[in-house]
């Protein structure tokens, strides 16, 4: 990436020659990077929605989501050659606000290649960070940057931007990212690097039948919680069972093999041992009109909620592998949430609520 941005002399005058989204003769330059500039702000734009939505989806269309994050990202390569004349053009004018571009530059290479580095799988993760989190971390840090520099170095499209010859060469460019796509695939597979076994969310096999291998991991700040078994209790609110000693909870359990699949990379396939929750909210009020979503709620405060139709397919586990849960875990209780992505399964849980609010009415993400 960085060779790319640092692109020689020689290569920029070729580039600035064959600008992609020129009218062949009378070829502006000025045109030329406007375009290209237009092409990057849809495609950052691109692959932020993709790449949020991939992490929001734990069912199998995901990979078709996160293909098209791939190929969009390596859209952004591909116009590199290009975006680097422009880039140096407009250095050189010394205007206010360089260092915010250079950073800007600086964040989607890193998004780029940690992007890259986890795909492949040539680096997953150094020092106890994993490259998903670089990825995420810059990408986060691209958007406030990029609405920055849209404002302070303002493009107005034209009608002309959707030309017949625009949108080919847009479909070219489309066409070249897949392919580019497809290579790195295949020479994933080819060189068997290890992203060559991902799962369709593109994360990794880690622990599998053995918890205590499973990582820890939190979404972004609670720390584990120091329980007493004895004196904890679930409180039920709407089915009239009131408050649950683990023992009683313990009793309606029965096995459940899911797949814990953490936003982070990783996921794990355990046979956890829990009650479902349309057990647990058996009673005169649940699916009784009205009661649209229960509310999961863990003793930190993080919570998460769900639609009243799901009710039985989440459970809320006691054990994993045939022991109670480990605290990282989420001693002494914790939600499993087959086929939904790591953030819903709430550990150290305290509450379960009935609620006639629709489930959507939450953040997408959690925010502790
Ligand atoms: N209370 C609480 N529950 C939580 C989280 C959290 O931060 N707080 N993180 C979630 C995330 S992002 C994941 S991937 C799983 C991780 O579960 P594990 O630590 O048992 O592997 O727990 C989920 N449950
Ligand atoms: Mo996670």
């Amino acid at each position: 990436m960085v060779e790319f941005l640092r692109c020689s002399r020689k290569r920029a005058r070729k580039a600035r020659a064959s600008m992609p989204f020129t009218h062949g003769k009378g070829n502006n330059g000025a045109v030329a990077g406007r375009r290209t500039n237009l092409a990057l702000l849809v495609l950052l734009a691109w692959a932020l929605a993709t790449g949020g939505l991939a992490f929001a989806i734990g069912q199998g269309w995901n990979r078709w989501i996160s293909v098209a994050h791939g190929v969009g990202g390596l859209a952004v390569v591909l116009l590199a050659p290009w975006k680097s004349v422009v880039a140096r053009r407009g250095l050189r004018r010394r205007r206010p606000g360089r260092a915010a571009s250079i950073a800007l530059s600086a964040v989607v290479a890193l998004a780029l290649a940690s992007g890259v580095a986890h795909a492949t799988g040539l680096l997953v993760s150094a020092g106890g960070i994993t490259a998903i989190q670089v990825h995420v971390g810059a990408a986060l840090a691209s958007a406030p940057l990029a609405l920055w520099h849209v404002a302070a170095r303002r493009i107005r499209p034209r009608r002309t931007d959707l030309s017949r010859r625009v949108l080919l060469r847009s479909a070219a460019l489309a066409a070249g990212s897949a392919a580019a796509y497809g290579a790195v695939a295949g020479l994933t597979a080819v060189a068997r690097l290890p992203g060559r076994s991902r799962r369709f969310t593109g994360s990794y096999q880690t622990g599998s039948g053995r918890p205590e291998a499973m990582p820890v991991t939190q979404w972004l700040n609670d720390s584990v919680p120091d329980l007493d078994q004895d004196a904890w209790r679930l409180s039920v609110v709407g089915s009239g069972r009131g408050r649950l000693t683990l023992a009683e909870l313990d009793q309606m359990r029965e096995p459940v093999r899911a797949i814990l699949d953490c936003t982070g990379g990783w996921f794990a396939e355990q046979v956890w041992e829990g009650v479902r929750l349309d057990r647990l909210l058996s009673g005169e009020h649940v699916g009784a009109p009205g009661w649209r979503s229960v509310v999961v709620t863990s003793v930190t405060g993080y919570s998460r909620r769900f639609p009243a139709s799901d009710l039985s397919s989440l459970w809320l586990a006691t054990r994993v592998g045939g022991r109670p849960l480990s605290p990282g875990h989420g001693f002494p209780a914790r939600l499993v949430a087959p086929g939904r992505r790591g953030f819903w399964w709430v550990k150290w849980v305290v509450g379960v609520e009935a609620s006639s609010t629709p489930w959507w009415w939450q953040p997408p993400f959690p925010v502790t």
